[in-house]
């Protein structure tokens, strides 16, 4: 490598603890300290399969389940080329939502096991730091109410958390789980100093291959 790479740090979290919100601060705080940062978010809903999925979110089309979430994935893969152009230039990549929100949701459906959902992701760029946004319901429900999209439903979301707790539980990623019930910049202060400690610690190794 011609320089040292950058990092993959991905957050994670329901629907409102403020992963978006966290994601824009994060990139701003690191851009403005010097060090180089993009933000991307999945699904990118500008491809062609993005744009798949964003139909099926917003209720516009239906899919069969396993085939939108093949489809997830193969969004995330058709931007692998580009992930890793922007690491190995330096460029650190903090991603809202990844391959864990595609595990949580689908196996929050019906008939879906955890093992058949992460296969298709199997390989992706590892990320250096999953950052956990931790954050119960009643405190998520003060944040607004759910948006009409697919899959923003109280019991649904209620499975989806009890997924991420699992895959929490899985010792070869660097999950940092985050109390987000703080304020934004107490909750950015700490997400700051676990992704520059990353960053540090990632740059002499090569990127790794999620799940394998
Ligand atoms: P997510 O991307 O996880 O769905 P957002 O970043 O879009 O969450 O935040 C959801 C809402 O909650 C927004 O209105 C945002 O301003 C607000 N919010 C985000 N973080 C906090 C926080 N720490 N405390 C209070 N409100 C927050
Ligand atoms: P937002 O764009 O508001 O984050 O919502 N999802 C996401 C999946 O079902 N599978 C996936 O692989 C990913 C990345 C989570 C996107 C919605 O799509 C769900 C909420």
């Amino acid at each position: 490598m011609a320089c040292k790479r950058g990092a993959l740090i991905v957050l994670e979290g329901v629907d409102r603890a403020g992963k978006t919100t966290q994601c824009n601060r994060l990139v701003e705080a690191l851009q403005l300290s010097g060090r180089p940062a993009a933000m991307m978010r999945f699904p990118d809903r500008t491809t062609t399969i993005g744009k798949l999925i964003n139909s099926y979110l917003e209720s516009k089309s239906d899919l069969e389940d396993h085939t939108v979430h093949l489809l997830f994935s193969a969004n995330r893969w058709e931007l692998v080329p580009l992930m890793k152009k922007k690491l190995e230039e330096g460029t650190t990549l903090i991603i809202d939502r990844y391959a864990f929100s595609g595990v949580a949701f689908t196996s929050a459906k019906p008939g879906f096991s955890m093992n058949w959902c992460m296969n298709p992701d199997m390989g992706l760029p590892k990320p250096d730091l999953v950052l956990f946004l931790q954050l119960n319901h009643a405190a998520a429900a003060q944040r607004g109410q759910f948006g009409t999209e697919r899959y923003e439903t109280s019991s649904f979301q209620q499975t989806v958390q009890r997924r991420f707790e699992e895959l929490i539980a899985d010792t070869s990623i660097n999950w940092q789980v985050i109390d987000a019930s703080q304020s934004i910049d107490e909750v950015h202060e700490n997400i700051k100093r676990l992704s520059v400690k990353a960053m540090n610690a990632a740059e002499d190794w090569p990127i790794g291959e999620l799940w394998t």
